[in-house]
């Protein structure tokens, strides 16, 4: 299931903003896929392999090319880029899972992120 503004009405399926930095033959970059699609979300993926403008941005974020890592852009246009496949998946899960309550990822987060 592809996400939209009208799947939940508190918005908590709202993938605007997310896009992941990485490319599909690499092992990390599949686990966060892999939990990508079991929470139905729609995450862009910018392959940093075939497109030599990701891989920069990518670079130009975190002074290094290693993937996956996980953009998210806020609604005022501020990105934040967070690194290592089991940091994502424990957002993804945070925000988007089974257990995910309203917009307490919001405070994960704040406490979790740089940028
Ligand atoms: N601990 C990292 C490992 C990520 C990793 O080793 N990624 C490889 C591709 S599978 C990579 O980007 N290697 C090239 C580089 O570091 O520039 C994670 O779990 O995300």
């Amino acid at each position: 299931m592809a996400a939209n503004q009208d799947d939940e009405s508190d918005g908590s399926q709202d993938t605007r903003g997310l896009s992941l930095y990485g490319y599909p033959q690499c092992p990390f970059c599949q686990r966060v896929l892999s939990v990508v699609d079991s929470l139905g979300l729609d995450i862009s993926l910018r392959n940093t392999l075939q497109e030599a403008d990701r891989q920069r941005e990518l670079i130009e974020a975190m002074g290094r090319s290693t993937v996956p890592v996980l953009r998210i852009e806020d609604e005022a246009g501020e990105a934040k880029w967070l690194p290592e496949s089991a940091e994502i998946v424990r957002y993804l899960n945070a925000r988007f899972g089974e257990d995910a309550v309203g917009t307490g990822w919001r405070d994960w987060v704040s406490k979790h992120m740089r940028g």
